[in-house]
């Protein structure tokens, strides 16, 4: 029996980027709307006792279990997103450590912005964008619907939604502007370091 994850922020701490209404529907309808999905799917079958991240590994790529991976992997895959984010009013400088693998992997922080905004813009459909560790560098993957950068062979680091309920409310079709408002200003920089480094 799984349950709704706490966020790591409270609900209006990104405001204006993400409103309190955005979250409480993101966060209290669709997240939760997983969680109990996935509940009721397990109950009973020898699933029941795994953890999230068993349930993703035993069910990726079986057509017959589709349901139950879609709402494991988007429970997995939210969580990863909720402590992609920091409230606003935390906001740090980039740290040296960090701007050192941008400039590594990618030129200049620039071209980082640049290349993580697309690779949110050029999913198509739902999904979700990427930022992982390939071998010691930095790099962008997208997926699409509940799939999970960790099933592709790379540590993912940090993640952008870019399921239309994830920024309709706040920016309607404008999922350029999500993704940029999420770079400049919400994204846990921190967090993706130490995923680099664990
Ligand atoms: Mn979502």
């Amino acid at each position: 029996m799984f349950n709704l994850s706490n966020l790591p922020f409270e609900k209006p701490a990104l405001e204006p980027f993400i409103s309190e209404k955005t979250l409480e529907f993101h966060y209290g309808k669709h997240h939760q709307t997983y969680v109990d999905n996935l509940n009721k799917l397990i109950a009973g079958t020898d699933l029941e006792n795994l953890s999230v991240l068993e349930i993703i590994k035993k069910t990726a790529g079986q057509p017959e279990q589709s349901s139950v991976f879609n709402n494991a992997a988007q429970i997995y895959n939210h969580d990863f997103f909720w402590s992609s984010l920091r409230a606003v009013n935390e906001k740090k400088e980039i740290s040296e450590d960090f701007s050192s693998l941008v400039n590594a992997s990618f030129g200049g922080w620039d071209n980082f912005r640049e290349e993580f905004k697309n690779c949110a813009l050029t999913q198509f459909g739902s999904g979700w964008a990427w930022l992982v560790k390939d071998g010691e560098k930095l790099a962008f993957l997208k997926t699409a619907n509940a799939d999970s950068a960790f099933l592709h062979g790379v540590k993912p680091l940090l993640v952008i939604d870019v399921w239309e309920h994830a920024y309709y409310l706040d920016y309607q079709n404008r999922r350029a502007d999500f993704a940029l408002a999420l770079i400049d200003n919400l994204l846990n920089w921190d967090f993706a370091l130490n995923n680099f480094r664990s």
